[in-house]
This record gives C-alpha cells, structure tokens and sequence, in this order.
C-alpha cells in the first residue's frame, strides 16, 4: 500500500488494484487543426500537462499499476454521435468534417490520434468512447471490474469537461479516485480549479487530489 498525501486526506492505494485513467490525450485537444481547436479554444494552455502526464505514465507502468487510455472519438458513419453533439456550438469546422488533420472527432483519422509523448505501449487497454464520461457506452466498467481494480488515478484532458465527468461517473460506481492535478489541463485555468476544489470538497465528495510530486513521494517513500 501507498499513502499519499492528498486533498482532503490522505489517499491510500495499492498498485495492484489500481488503474490509471489517461483521458484523452489526442492530438484532436491538444494540437492546433483539431476538434479543440474549432471550438475556439487556445490548445497551446494543454500542453503544460504533458510532461507531468509522461512522468506519471512512467510511474505507473514502474509500479505495476493497470494502465487504461481513453480517447474521445466517433465511428466513421457518425452513428454513435447524438445529433446534439453534432450540431452543438455552431461552429464552421464541426465533427465528422475534415480538417487539416483529418475528419474532426472521428476515429482512425489522424487528430483522433494519440500525442506521440503519450502514445500507449503494446499490451495497454486504449478506450475509445463516444462521450465525455469514460463509462458511458463502452466496455470500461466490465473491464476494470473483471481486473478486480478498487482505486482510479486520473490525469488528461480537459480537466472540467472529460477528465470530470469521468471521475463522477467511477466515483458513483463506487471507486476510489484521485485526480493528479499537474497532469490534467484545461482551456480555462478558472475552471480547472474550480474542478480541483469541488472534487475534494465537503470531505472528498467526488474524491481526492493531489500533485505528481506528492504521489511519487509517497511511491519512494515505502
Ligand atoms: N471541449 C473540451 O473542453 N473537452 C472536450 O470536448 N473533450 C474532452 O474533455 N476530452
């Protein structure tokens, strides 16, 4: 077991039963040409995340800890993207429509893409999911439930939007969550921490965070 120390207490973990979430760390956010960037957003405030993300995959794969990577994409036919999503923003580049780094949000296509920093290594577990939140219609639950998993690491982007989301859905499944707050990013600095103080509010109630630098103390210090 490792005890970090964390917001709003400490967090206790054991690597083999822990997962870390990797949200969506596509060039689709984070590169300029993609979905991030058609919805008018600076891409550049995402990469501050990146090299503490490394740190922690490093980390992670170190100590044995199951290593899941999630992208946001949909199938080709669009089929799985709810007309909402769609027609969402009004925006003149919108999903399914090619950009310079493909067809926007549409898996396979070149911005779907993970940044190569954080490409997965053979043998880890990539999600591909239609929505914001990691369990919503896809095999994520069965998978980490089947691997006898307990506690998530989250880190990725955007901090309020599918990084969030996806923690509220594991923390209502019953999970233990502790998001690293150096290693997810936002469009919005206001917002990520906003996500940061409200998840570790009135005593945890979405569950824990903490910085790299406190979680890989806690590893060195056993
Ligand atoms: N727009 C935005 O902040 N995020 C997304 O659309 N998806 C994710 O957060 N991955």
């Amino acid at each position: 077991m490792f005890t970090v120390k964390a917001r709003p207490y400490d967090y206790a973990f054991d690597p083999q039963r822990t997962a870390l979430l990797m949200i969506d760390m596509q060039r689709d956010f984070i590169e300029e040409g993609g979905f991030g960037a058609a919805l008018g957003n600076d891409v550049l405030l995402l990469r501050a995340a990146v090299p503490p993300a490394r740190m922690l995959l490093s980390l992670c794969r170190e100590l044995g800890v199951t290593i899941v990577h999630t992208k946001e994409a949909h199938r080709p036919d669009l089929s799985d993207c709810p007309p909402s999503k769609l027609l969402r923003g009004g925006t003149a580049l919108k999903i399914g429509d090619s950009g310079p780094m493909g067809r926007i949000l549409v898996d396979g296509e070149e911005g779907s893409d993970f940044i190569p920093e954080l490409a997965p290594l053979r043998g880890e577990t990539v999600i591909v999911k239609p929505g914001k939140g990691a369990f919503y219609a896809t095999g994520l639950q069965a998978l980490l439930h089947n691997a006898g998993i307990t506690h998530l690491l989250f880190a990725g982007v955007t901090t309020e939007v599918c990084v969030q989301t996806s923690m509220r859905e594991a923390n209502d499944r019953g999970y233990e969550c502790l998001l690293v707050a150096d290693a997810t990013e936002s469009y919005f600095p206001e917002y990520k921490k906003a996500t940061l103080d409200m998840i570790a509010a009135q005593g945890g109630i979405v569950g824990w965070t903490a910085s790299l630098r406190q979680l890989s103390d806690a590893c060195a210090a056993r």
